[in-house]
């Protein structure tokens, strides 16, 4: 294996915490309450994706496509003002620590997010410099599970993608992975990220692979 390919939201940093408080201000304006048992299904997808499964969690139906931009966009302005102070804080215990150990090692790394916002978030937290190539939602046109945010950064990185691995915590983003023909660890619950090769609890337990 050649190369490390890291989602972001949830294996870098908890962004989840703001996309999800972000659709329930969304929600509350549009007359219902977006539960936090529902949030798993948005982990990893984009944001129009989301957006299509917290209209249908409200039970919204007839939206127009011009309607589903302004409220997509609306959303995106709550969740960048949430971030607007993240700061190398809240990068997820043990990543840092792994990146250098790995980089170390002679990994290449690469980051494979669907966020537009990710490569300004990881400017924030000090880690740019870290990667060798940033993969976010600006360069793709084909969201997880779709693989190609990890097969383009792995041939920006010039690594084939069976020599590449992904660190997800999102089903969608591992069946991207295996789409991809690359091997994946998944961070989080066993039975959501079964079809990983290998499941860690947390960030910090990947210090101990
Ligand atoms: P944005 P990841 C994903 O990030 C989030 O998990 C997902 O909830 C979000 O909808 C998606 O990015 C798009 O984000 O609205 O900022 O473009 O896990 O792929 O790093
Ligand atoms: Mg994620």
């Amino acid at each position: 294996m050649k190369a490390i390919i890291f989602d972001l939201d949830g294996v870098v940093v908890d962004t989840a915490k703001y996309h999800y408080l972000a659709w329930r201000k969304l929600a509350q304006e549009l007359g219902f309450t977006f539960e936090k048992m529902h949030n798993e299904r948005l982990k990893g997808v984009s944001r129009m994706r989301s957006l299509e499964i917290v209209l249908e969690v409200g039970g919204i139906t007839g939206v127009s496509e011009e309607k589903k931009q302004e409220l997509a966009e609306r959303k995106n302005g709550y969740y960048l003002e949430m971030i607007s102070g993240i700061n190398q804080s809240e990068i997820l215990p043990g990543i840092t620590e792994f990146i250098s150990r790995k980089k170390k090692a002679g990994y290449k790394i690469g980051l494979g997010s669907a966020s537009k916002s990710g490569g300004m978030i990881l400017e924030k937290l000090g880690l740019a410099g870290q990667f060798d190539v940033i993969v976010d939602g600006n360069l793709v046109e084909r969201a997880k599970p779709d693989p190609q945010v990890f097969t383009k950064a792995a041939e920006l990185l010039g690594v084939p993608c069976s020599q590449c691995i992904v660190i997800e915590d999102a089903a969608a983003g591992i069946d991207a992975a295996i789409a991809g023909g690359m091997k994946c660890i998944g961070v989080g619950a066993r039975d959501i990220l079964k079809k990983a090769d290998i499941v860690v609890p947390d960030t910090e337990a990947l210090l101990s692979i």
